[in-house]
C-alpha cells in the first residue's frame, strides 16, 4: 500500500526508519492514529523482517538523491529516525535529505549502555580496533562470542587462532569468512538467562559486542556481567546532529507539535 495513496487532506505521511525494537514501539504506537499514514522502512538485510502494524517498505532508497525523491514522491511531512545507533550511513542520509528538502526530522535515540563496577568492558572505538585487539592481545586461542551480526565478521579474519561462535539471524549463504566459526541462527530481543546458559555451554572466554544501548541487545552484557566475563566493546559511530528524543512519548509530543516546516529544537528531557 502506498501511503499517499489513501491520504486525506488531514492525514500526514509519517516516514520511520525502522530496524529495532523502538521503531516497533513506535509503529504499534501510531498505528491506530488516523491522523498519520505511517510508512516503516527496513534496509532488506533480512529474510523476513518483522511485521508491523503499519505499511512497510523494504530496501534502499538510493543514497541522498534516492531519499529525497522518496520523500517528494509519497508527499512525507515528517521522518522519524529509529534505525539502530550503528546504522550511521542511513541517519547520515536522514539528515541531509530532510535539510535539503525541509521536511521535519527526529532521531529516537537510546542511550548507550555505561559500565558498572562489576563489568570487565574493554573500549575499543570501532570493528577493526575490536579485530585487532583479538589478534595482539589475545595471542593464545580463545573461546569467543562474536555478537555483531553477519555484516562485519570478516575483520575478524585477522585473528585466525580463535575459536569463534557467531549468532546470526538467517543461515548464511556462503561460507564464513573465519576458520574457525561455528554459527547460531537466531533473532533477538535474548533473554539474560539464555545468554548466560550459552556463554556457559561454549565455555567462552570473550564476547565482542556493539554498544548499541537498549534492551534487545543487552542480554549478552548482563549475562557476561554474571559470569565474570571480559566484554570488547564496540564504541558508536558518529552521527549527525539532528532532533532527538529518548522515548516513544517524546517522539509522540514532538509529532503532535512539531513545526510544519524545519525541525524543532533538541526535545531531549520533553
Ligand atoms: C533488519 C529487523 C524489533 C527489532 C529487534 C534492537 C533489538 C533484536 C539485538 C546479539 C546481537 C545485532 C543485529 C541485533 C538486535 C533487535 C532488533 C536487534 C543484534 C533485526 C531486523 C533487521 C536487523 C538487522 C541486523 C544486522 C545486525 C543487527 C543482528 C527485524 C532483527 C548484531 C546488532 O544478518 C544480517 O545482515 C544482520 C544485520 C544489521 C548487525 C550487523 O551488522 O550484522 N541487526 N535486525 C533491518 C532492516 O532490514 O532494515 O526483522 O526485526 C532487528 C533487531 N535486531 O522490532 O523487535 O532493537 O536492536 N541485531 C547489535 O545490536 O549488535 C544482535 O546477537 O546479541
Ligand atoms: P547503514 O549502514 O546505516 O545503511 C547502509 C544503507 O542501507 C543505507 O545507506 C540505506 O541505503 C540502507 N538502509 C539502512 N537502513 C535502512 C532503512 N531503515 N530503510 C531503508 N534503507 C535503509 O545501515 P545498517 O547498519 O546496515 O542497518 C541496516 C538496518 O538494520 C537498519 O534498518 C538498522 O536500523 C537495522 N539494524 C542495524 C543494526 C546494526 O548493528 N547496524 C542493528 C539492529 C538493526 P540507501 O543509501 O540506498 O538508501
Amino acid at each position: 500500500m502506498i501511503a499517499s495513496e489513501n491520504r486525506s487532506a488531514k492525514t500526514r505521511n509519517i516516514l520511520l526508519l525502522g530496524g529495532t525494537g523502538e521503531a516497533s514501539a513506535l509503529a504499534q504506537a501510531l498505528a491506530g492514529r488516523d491522523d498519520l499514514a505511517v510508512t516503516l522502512s527496513y534496509a532488506g538485510r533480512v529474510a523476513q523482517p518483522k511485521a508491523q502494524p503499519v505499511a512497510i517498505r523494504i530496501g534502499g532508497f538510493g543514497g541522498v538523491a534516492g531519499l529525497r525523491d522518496y520523500l517528494r514522491a509519497q508527499a512525507i511531512d515528517a521522518v522519524i529516525d529509529a534505525t539502530h545507533p550503528f546504522a550511521a550511513q542511513m541517519s547520515a542520509n536522514a539528515v541531509a535529505a530532510c535539510a535539503e528538502e525541509g521536511v521535519p526530522l527526529v532521531a529516537l535515540e537510546r542511550p548507550a549502555w555505561q559500565a558498572m563496577p562489576a563489568d570487565r568492558w574493554i573500549d575499543v572505538t570501532d570493528l577493526d580496533a575490536a579485530a585487532a585487539h583479538l589478534a595482539q592481545a589475545e595471542p593464545a586461542p580463545r573461546n569467543v562470542f562474536l555478537a555483531i551480526g553477519r555484516l562485519h565478521l570478516h575483520h575478524f579474519a585477522r585473528a585466525p587462532q580463535h575459536r569463534y561462535t557467531v549468532r546470526l539471524i538467517d543461515e548464511p549463504g556462503e561460507a564464513l569468512p573465519l576458520p574457525q566459526v561455528e554459527a547460531i541462527i537466531a533473532r533477538g530481543p535474548f533473554t539474560m538467562e539464555g545468554d548466560a546458559a550459552l556463554l556457559a555451554e561454549r565455555g567462552i572466554d570473550l564476547i565482542v559486542a556493539k554498544n548499541s544501548g537498549g534492551a534487545g541487545a543487552f542480554a549478552k552484557i548482563a549475562a557476561a556481567r554474571s559470569l565474570g566475563l571480559p566484554v570488547i566493546m564496540i564504541a558508536r559511530p558518529a552521527i549527525p546532529e539532528r532532533a532527538h528524543c529518548e522515548s516513544v512519548a517524546q517522539v509522540i509530543a514532538w509529532l503532535d507539535h512539531s513545526a510544519p516546516s524545519g525541525g524543532v529544537p533538541d526535545q531531549r528531557g520533553v
